[in-house]
Parts: C-alpha cells; structure tokens; sequence
C-alpha cells in the first residue's frame, strides 16, 4: 500500500487538532491547556492510500518542532481560521514551504463562524501569498463540513 506523510500546520487555534479528530476519530495527541505541545497523529486509508497524518503545534516557540515535523513529508495540509484571517506565522509557514518546495493544500477553516466579507479576505490573502495555486478547501473541522472535498483532495495527491 502506498504510505503518504501529511503534516498539518497553521497557527494557533485554528482547528488542526479539531480538523484531525473528526476527520480521523482515533488520534494520539498531546496538549497543554487545549494547545498542542507535541505532535498529534493519526492515519486514514482513503482510496487503498494510507495517510499519515502529523499534527504540529501552532505556538511560535514550537518552532522547532514544526522544522522537525517536516522531515521526509510528502505534502503539508494547511488548516487556516476564516474568521481572523493570516497570522504572521501562517505567511512565515508559507513562505518556508515555497523555499523548501514543499507542496501543500489549504482547509479554511471556522467557515461557521466567518462572514462572507472574511472569507473574500482570506481568499485574496491566499492569491496574493502562493503564487502556486494549491488546492483549497472551506469548511468547518468542528462541523466536519467541506470534508467530502477534503478526503477527494487528499486521496488525488
Ligand atoms: N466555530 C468553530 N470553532 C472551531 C472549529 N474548529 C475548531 N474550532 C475551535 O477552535 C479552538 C481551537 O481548536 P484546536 O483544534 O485546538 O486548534 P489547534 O489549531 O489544534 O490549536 P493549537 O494546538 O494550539 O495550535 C477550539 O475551541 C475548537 O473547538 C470550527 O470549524 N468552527
Ligand atoms: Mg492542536
């Protein structure tokens, strides 16, 4: 079977931990005060695909944790909150994934929470920030809405 590693990043609080449990059911994750301090895992087969999944913390000081996640991955799922927009991690997360030609998609995630106005803003964020395209999927990890789409995505890569 084909083994993928996914790694998910994206800034604190914007549901990567969430988007793993419901997609996956039956993650290892390890969290100080509901903020990942570790790395979440779990695995899904979608379509005789086995997906590994990774979850980094999104606290600034994790840094490093978030370098070392990225060791032999296939491609990285970035989960962003509609609702406050790009941080300055998520554009630093970005920009490292270009210089190291890493190839990602994108979940925006909190669609529940955001208006239309926000969601238009995350969207022109996103084209003015990743000259190439990635795949983009909206939806809410707590409402497993836009996860259909998601797993057609994951299982194409
Ligand atoms: N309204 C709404 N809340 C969400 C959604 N996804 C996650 N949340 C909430 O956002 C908060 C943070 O979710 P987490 O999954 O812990 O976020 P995280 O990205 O893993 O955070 P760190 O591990 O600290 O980086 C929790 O209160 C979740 O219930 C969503 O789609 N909609
Ligand atoms: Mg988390």
């Amino acid at each position: 079977m084909k083994e993928i590693k996914i790694v998910v990043m994206g800034s604190k609080d914007v549901g990567k931990t969430t988007l793993m449990e419901n997609l996956i059911g039956n993650i290892g994750k390890v969290e100080h005060n509901g903020t990942t301090v570790a790395i979440d895992y779990g695995n899904i087969t979608i379509n005789g695909k086995k997906l590994h999944l990774f979850g980094t913390p999104g606290q600034e000081r994790f840094e490093f944790m978030r370098e070392l996640a990225l060791n032999g991955v296939d491609f990285v799922l970035l989960v962003l909150d509609a609702a406050t927009g790009l941080s300055e991690l998520d554009k630093k997360i970005i920009d490292k994934l270009y210089s190291k030609r890493i190839p990602y998609i994108i979940f925006i995630n909190k669609i529940d929470i955001a208006d239309d106005k926000n969601l238009e803003a995350v969207k022109k964020e996103i084209e003015g920030l990743c000259p190439n395209n990635p795949p983009i999927v909206e939806g809410s990890a707590l409402n497993c809405n836009g996860f259909d789409k998601l797993k057609n995505i994951l299982a194409s890569i």
